[in-house]
């Protein structure tokens, strides 16, 4: 149940008209050789904190590989592109981060170790029940005749049952949170992970929820300080963007040859989801692709797999009336993917 808040307005700006939403018809980026990735990974300082995390996945994954525990990576919210290297003006996208921190849950749940790459400061599993901006925790509280600030009646049971999950995650380690900003700290996280993630082979599961970006400025051609708007003769400021290597088949072929891949695809026309998501498929050679559209992704999803193509899996109106979350759905299915992949693989 939301509480009603006196402060904070219910309507959503960041919801915008479906139809107006522009179709991405345009074809898709080859793969990248390992060319690409020599370029990109030799032509871009990582970031400075990258060895820090390294030491922390690595134990991380050690651990739970030690328990016989699957670890799934769960990447989440949508990557910036900064145009300056101070940077004041960054290109973003609309990601807020439900699917991913709500995917964690139901693998927490479900007794995977998790970790989670996320868009710093988007949501996270468990506290995204009351964020900032949708249900504010402050209207969940009260204080008592004493001056104690406590949970208010209505709230209890529900706040209980997500405080309990959330300390189990947190008692029993099964969660590491790792964030990223920008495009270019995705990347080269996402690359430390999946060599280190290599190391327990079929038992690693990748879901990458994440929206990142296509299109990125690189460094050589960054200005160091903020955009002056006088710089440009006609009062436009033009920005060429390059492509964002597709590092996926890089993922597939040698950062993480044995563990299952899932990527998702993401449209607005639904008219071309299908063959982009099999289009994906094909490229990368992966295990599955989950195709959404912006418009309905909370109600409908297609699993596209190379043994059985297609198939949806939506929530009836009852459901998506009471509030069921259609992650709850996809996850028990990717599950038992999971399953038969390790049983395959360890034949092999
Ligand atoms: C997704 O398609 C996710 O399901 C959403 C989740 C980003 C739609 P929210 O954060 O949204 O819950 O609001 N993620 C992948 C998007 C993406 O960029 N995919 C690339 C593509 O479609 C391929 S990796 O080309």
């Amino acid at each position: 149940m939301t509480p009603p808040s006196p402060t904070i307005s219910r309507v959503r700006t960041s919801v915008f008209e479906p139809a107006t939403a522009i179709d991405r018809t345009f074809p898709e980026f080859p793969a990248a050789q390992p060319i690409d990735e020599n370029n990109y990974f030799k032509k871009h300082k990582p970031p400075p904190y990258l060895s820090e995390i390294s030491k922390d996945v690595a134990n991380f994954i050690a651990s739970h590989n030690k328990q016989n525990r699957k670890v799934v990576l769960v990447t989440s919210g949508g990557t910036t592109v900064p145009l300056e290297n101070n940077t004041v003006r960054f290109i973003d996208n609309f990601s807020a981060g439900t699917r991913g921190a709500t995917s964690a849950e139901y693998f927490l749940e479900n007794g995977y170790a998790v970790i989670f790459l996320h868009r710093e400061f988007s949501l996270l599993p468990y506290s995204r029940h009351y964020s900032h901006t949708t249900n504010c925790f402050l209207d969940y509280m009260n204080e008592d005749e004493n001056g104690q600030v406590v949970i208010n009646a209505e709230y209890q049971n529900e706040m209980r049952v997500v405080l309990r999950k959330y300390q189990n995650a947190r008692d029993k380690g099964l969660l590491l949170v790792v964030p990223f900003t920008t495009v270019h700290q995705y990347l080269f996280t996402l690359k430390l992970i999946s060599q280190e993630l290599s190391v327990i082979g079929p038992n690693g599961l990748f879901y990458l929820a994440a929206a990142v970006s296509d299109f990125f400025l690189p460094h050589s051609r960054m200005p160091e300080h903020k955009i002056q708007s006088q710089n440009d003769n006609d009062g436009k400021l033009r920005v060429s963007l390059e492509a964002v290597p597709k590092f996926l088949s890089r993922l597939v072929d040698s950062w993480a040859p044995l563990a299952m891949i899932i990527s998702f695809k993401l449209e607005t026309d639904s008219n071309i989801l299908l063959s982009k998501a099999r289009g994906a498929l094909e490229r990368y050679n992966h295990q599955l692709v989950i195709g959404n559209l912006l418009q309905t992704r909370k109600k409908e999803v297609v699993f596209v797999t190379p043994e059985e193509g297609e198939h949806w899996i939506r929530l009836t109106d009852e459901q998506h009336a009471n509030g069921t979350e259609i992650e709850s759905l996809i996850i028990p299915e990717i599950m038992s993917l999971h399953e038969k992949w390790c049983e395959k693989t360890s034949t092999l």
